[in-house]
């Protein structure tokens, strides 16, 4: 196992149950435990988020760097690189977990072309490569950052700039690349920058439809080089911009649809970003999974208290069961994971910090797991569910969902038949007996 930058850490984080008090060890994630027909690694797929975890320095936009990590140490940029991603594999070997996920830009720096961007990152993936082959360890998903480049500040597909929406592209080429060559599953697309700050100076039929052309380019590009991975859409109202095109489940669906792209991409449901959207993460993953379009999942939480992205780890195991009830219902995420795109508070400062806050991730959502797991075998909210739903599973509902009946008909229909029974939606029975689970 590799042993340099978490010498605290001396091997891979056990499993010791829930009477545990060792704050190292998983209380209920047992990575190979089965439930039902899958382990828990199977149905969790944990990821590692690179740009938070491995790049973050505690800064806001109040303070800079708040922790200093030894795996930043040099001032050779690519040997600075090479080292991040040995304390990377390292943490995700100590973890056990098996997935990571990474932006063009956390992994390889920027070049002064770009050019020598496109070298470094090739450079910096060799190395991954080999660090891949040597732990085993798998590429979630890669992505490019269209963000943090001030050229980008006005949109990177959506940039009122064809120059800039070209560079774009050819950034996301070779992060596509760079995902293929290390086996990547996924490929996500983020629009951090895909919106716009005011109408005054904004066509936004002009920039939707560069946005569509800049997927269409990306799902052409993906069939010629032959890469299999699932393209994904991660939806987010607001935040870097005003208003995101790509705002939630619902208007990302429709407008997937409008351009011929439905096809081609699922969707990465972030929580933070559902909550953000004003609504809650079960709602973005219901929307998500009925239109058979849930891919991925960026687990995380936000501080309902506070209006932006702050990205904390998720501890609220009604949350990870209500999510983990919709997963399982679809029969797991398929190619797509729960990545932690989570970072340590800035008080938080040491890397053991990175250990307790995976730890707790992992153990809320394996819980979560377990508990969904029990009240879909119980069947307690489906039978339930498909009672509710019976009247249309003949007399009057069928031939209304057949299409036998008009309005019409109905009305004939209902002056014989007048005065429907009112029956009550149980909603605090239904939460009682999910609460029986949870305690
Ligand atoms: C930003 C966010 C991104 C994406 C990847 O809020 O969630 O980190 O997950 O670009
Ligand atoms: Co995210």
């Amino acid at each position: 196992m590799l042993n340099k930058f978490f010498p605290q850490i001396t091997q891979t984080i056990p499993f010791e149950g829930k009477e545990s008090k060792n704050p190292l060890a998983f209380k209920y994630y047992n990575k190979n435990q089965k439930v039902g027909n899958k382990t828990m690694a199977e149905y969790l797929r944990f990821s590692v988020a690179y740009w938070h975890t491995m790049m973050g320095t505690g800064s806001d936009i109040f303070g800079g760097p708040s922790f200093k990590r030894e795996w930043h140490s040099s001032l050779n940029l690519i040997e600075k690189a090479k080292f991040t991603l040995d304390a990377a594999f390292e943490l995700f070997q100590k973890l056990g977990i098996d997935f990571y996920c990474f932006h063009d830009r956390d992994i390889a720096p920027e070049g002064e072309s770009f050019a020598q961007s496109c070298k470094n990152l090739e450079i910096i993936v060799e190395h991954a490569k080999t660090l891949q082959k040597e732990t085993g360890i798998k590429l979630l998903w890669g992505t490019a950052n269209l963000f943090s480049n001030p050229i980008y500040s006005q949109g990177a597909a959506t940039s009122p700039n064809a120059h800039v929406m070209a560079l774009a592209s050819a950034q996301v080429k070779n992060a596509i690349d760079a995902t293929k060559e290390l086996d990547g599953e996924n490929y996500v697309f983020w629009g951090g920058r895909e919106g716009y700050e005011t109408l005054l100076n904004t066509n936004i039929k002009k920039e939707q439809e560069q946005l569509a052309r800049f997927l269409h380019m990306a799902v052409d590009y993906k069939k010629k080089i032959g890469f299999d991975g699932q393209f994904l859409i991660e939806p987010k109202p607001a935040e870097p911009m005003k208003h995101q095109y790509d705002s939630d489940a619902a208007a990302t669906l429709y407008f997937l649809k409008e351009y011929e792209l439905l096809d081609h991409f699922k969707l990465n449901i972030e929580a933070n970003h559902a909550t953000l959207a004003g609504s809650s993460f079960e709602h973005e993953l219901a929307v998500a999974s009925a239109a058979g379009k849930l891919g991925s999942v960026d687990a995380n939480r936000g501080d309902l208290l506070l209006g932006w992205d702050t990205d904390q780890f998720p501890t609220n195991i009604y949350d990870t069961t209500m999510a983990m009830l919709i997963i399982l219902n679809q029969n797991g995420l398929g190619k797509g994971g729960l990545n932690f795109d989570a970072k340590l508070r800035r008080s938080s400062t040491d890397p053991i910090d990175l250990f307790y806050a995976h730890i707790g991730g992992m153990d809320a959502f394996a819980k979560g797991l377990l508990i969904a797991h029990k009240i879909i075998e119980d069947k307690v909210l489906s039978n339930f569910i498909e009672e509710r739903y019976k009247s249309y599973n003949n007399g009057i509902g069928s031939k209304i969902m057949t299409g036998e009946v008009d309005f019409e008909d109905l009305d004939k229909w209902i002056r014989e038949n007048d005065k429907p029974l009112l029956k009550s939606g149980r909603q605090e029975m239904l939460e009682n007996i999910i609460n029986s689970y949870i305690l």
